[in-house]
């Protein structure tokens, strides 16, 4: 392991960062075990967000690694078009078990944005195979993220994200948000007022009419724009709606799926079912890239229902990668052997009330909370938007912990290997930055 220092850090532009300030200052992680990474200088740093929420079963779990370097030495790449290798298979077949047969077949791409594209291909597809190729419109949500694909982007509700890339896809419509602070602020679990916000999918319906519609794609909770979680009632209503209009509804778990909720997928936790998830992150416990789409067996079905011949004409090169797959199966069985969403379930209680006890601290307008994910809403600066909760994190890293920031909002989502020593470190160092932050 080279733990050294790069030569130099210019060539490499980096994804979603200020690059400029962060080459000025690196944070630069070498190692990771567990729950902590370890950075160049040799500083434990907690990790409270499981990477980038993609690490359920903490970092370097010795099963997942062997099953990875044991494949890599094995099979190092099979292609999957017209082609196939027993990994793959199996772990469909293990995924389909995992989402206890709410879904019927799974395709595989190699990141969330990918997986959101296409379902989205999938959803106009499956219609037109139907009959019915007039329903080609995409609605997504306001600060919902799906990634940066065209497609993802499109249905995404991000300004920044999408304001430097032109008209994206046309015939795209978005349903409000519905973050609401002054009905709805410190609220643990669901927040109990914004269910009518749902019918504004009635009233796009009444626009648009249903005929044109193909599909809805919702964060069952928003993620990276906040910690969003959705009113009670909210996302049944969305599926009666959808039901009642034909409306595919896709819900994308890249955050949420993989035990996040304390339950295998955020459709288990709100009791609903949508017609496909995206996946990915947790799904290989992030150590080798993959995203998956469940698809309910109509959909499917409607593509096998064609003239003999390829039913999709969809695919990437990496799709079922060898190495992934490996990554799957043994996420799979550490998920299980170890019982992770169990001890996600018995330690959840005891990380929301550390959560809440951050109440009345300086410049905390919000606490919020739902499984291991939590969001901490600060007052911004007047004029300077996200520098208060950019120090915090920066701060925090100093300090040996990992934090995420969006805008003025902290949030955390720790590996769900964690204990109470953790949380009390967690929230000790975050109490003493939050007391001492400008
Ligand atoms: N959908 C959702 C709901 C996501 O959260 C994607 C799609 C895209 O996945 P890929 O694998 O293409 O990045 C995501 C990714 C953050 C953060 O800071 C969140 C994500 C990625 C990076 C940072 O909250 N979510
Ligand atoms: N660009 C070119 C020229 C290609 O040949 C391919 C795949 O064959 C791609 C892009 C897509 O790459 P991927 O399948 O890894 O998404």
């Amino acid at each position: 392991m080279n733990e050294s220092k790069p030569s130099s850090m210019s060539s490499f532009w980096m994804p979603f960062t200020n690059n400029r300030d962060f080459k000025a200052s690196p944070r630069l992680l070498v190692s990771a075990e567990g729950m902590y990474y370890t950075d160049v200088d040799g500083k434990r740093i907690l990790d409270g967000t499981a990477g980038l929420w993609c690490v359920p079963c903490g970092h370097a779990q010795p099963r997942i690694t062997r099953a990875v370097s044991e494949m890599v030495g094995q099979l190092d790449f099979a292609p999957t078009f017209q082609m196939g290798h027993p990994a793959a298979f199996e772990l469909a077949e293990q995924l389909m078990d995992y989402t206890g047969h709410k879904f019927g077949h799974v395709f595989y791409t190699n990141s969330g944005s990918e997986a959101v594209d296409t379902a989205l291909k999938i959803a106009l597809a499956y219609h037109k195979a139907r009959g019915e190729g007039g329903r080609t419109r995409l609605i997504g949500r306001e600060r919902g993220y799906h990634g940066v694909g065209f497609g993802g982007l499109s249905v995404g509700g991000i300004g920044n994200n999408r304001k430097h890339f032109g008209p994206l896809l046309p015939g795209v419509d978005h349903l409000p948000h519905t973050h609401n602070l002054l009905k709805n602020a410190f609220s643990r679990g669901e927040p109990d007022f914004g269910l009518e916000l749902a019918d504004e999918l009635e009233r796009l319906v009444t626009l648009h009419d249903a005929s044109t519609i193909a599909a809805v794609i919702i964060e069952p909770v928003s993620g990276s724009t906040g910690v969003l979680v959705p009113p009670r009632g909210y996302l049944q209503r969305l599926r009666e709606i959808c039901d009642r209009h034909g409306i595919l509804l896709i819900f994308d778990e890249v955050i949420t799926g993989f035990g996040r909720l304390c339950t295998p997928f955020a459709a288990d936790y709100f009791g609903v079912e949508p017609d496909m998830m995206t996946t990915a992150k947790g799904l290989t416990n992030g150590v080798v890239p993959m995203g998956a789409v469940f698809s309910k067996r109509f959909i499917h079905d409607a593509f096998m229902d064609a003239p003999p011949g390829i039913e999709l004409f969809h695919g990437y090169t990496y799709s079922g990668h060898p190495l992934a797959c490996a990554a799957g199966l043994a996420t799979l069985d550490v998920f299980r052997e170890d019982g992770i969403v169990e001890n996600a379930t018995a330690i959840q209680p005891y990380f929301e009330d550390a959560l809440h006890s951050l109440r009345g601290l300086p410049h905390v307008i919000d606490l919020r909370s739902i499984g291991l994910v939590a969001g901490i809403e600060l007052e911004p600066i007047p004029g300077k938007p996200g520098a208060r909760a950019f120090a915090a994190f920066k701060q925090a890293f100093a300090d040996g912990v990992l934090i995420r920031v969006t805008g003025d909002i902290i949030a955390l989502s720790p590996p769900l290997i964690l204990d109470k020593t953790h949380i009390d470190e967690l929230f000790g160092k975050l109490a003493t930055i939050l007391k001492n932050l400008d």
